[in-house]
């Protein structure tokens, strides 16, 4: 098995009108890489995001606007180095964690998904906290094996995964990718991450949103088992 390096990974996310954020999200990857990641954005946004973004050194895909999975499922899907880390560009996940990330993917795991639930997640809103340990219990129960966070936006993937899996979700994305891989057999790992308040606005309902997710693992698990 091949040991992947920086250089080996490209750290992706959906980009919609976080100028607040975007400058300390893209600085905090270079640092902890030395620059040799490669960053993609897709960005929906009307605001500086993508002027700062593509100053900063990173690839920016164009995309109206349609929600977070449309956007994230084109950021997973274009790089060609063999590693994808996914993070939200709202400065919540630590970037401090991508070598312990890469070190698990090296040590032969398929996905490593940050978990901010097992530690706290005490600067996540309350309302979020709850409909977040409910969607991990949720899927626990379909999948018949136990997860702890099924909503973070911090998770490495093998590429190789992410291409060989067809995503039908949009708000319920984030799920997906994990759910989809955990119940073909791929190598899952959580690890416990420190989670911070967000920069900016947030750009989901939680009301909506959360409904939407719900219904996502509901259906993804249903579909897997049927495959079983
Ligand atoms: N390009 C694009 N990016 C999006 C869209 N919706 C959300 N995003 C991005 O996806 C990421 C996740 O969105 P957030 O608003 O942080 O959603 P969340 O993490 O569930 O909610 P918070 O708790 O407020 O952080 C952020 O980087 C957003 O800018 C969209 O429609 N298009
Ligand atoms: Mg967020």
């Amino acid at each position: 098995m091949s040991t992947y390096t920086f250089d080996d990974l490209a750290v992706v996310m959906g980009t919609y009108n976080e100028e607040q954020a975007i400058g300390s999200v893209l600085a905090d990857i270079d640092r902890i890489t030395d620059g040799r990641a490669e960053i993609v954005c897709v960005d929906g946004s009307d605001d500086r995001t993508p002027e700062i973004a593509r100053k900063m050194g990173a690839r920016v895909v164009e995309q109206e606007p349609q929600g977070y999975g449309v956007a994230v499922k084109e950021a997973v899907l274009t790089p060609d180095r063999p590693v994808v880390v996914t993070t939200d560009c709202d400065d919540t996940y630590p970037m401090e964690f991508l070598p312990k990330f890469l070190e698990l993917i090296n040590e032969g795991y398929d996905v490593v998904s940050g978990d901010r639930i097992s530690p706290g997640a005490e600067t996540m809103p309350t309302l979020n906290r709850w409909g977040n340990v409910g969607f991990a219990r949720l899927a626990s129960f379909l999948m018949g094996a136990t997860v702890h966070d099924t909503t973070t936006g911090m998770r490495a993937y093998r590429r190789d995964l992410l291409h060989d899996i067809e995503w039908t979700e949009n708000t319920g994305l984030s799920a997906e990718l994990l759910l989809r891989p955990a119940m073909r057999g791929y190598k899952i790992a959580e690890v416990p991450i420190p989670y911070r308040e967000r920069a900016g606005e947030t750009k989901l309902d939680p009301f909506s949103g959360g409904a939407a997710i719900a219904k996502s693992i509901v259906k993804v698990c249903l579909e897997e088992r049927a495959r079983w």
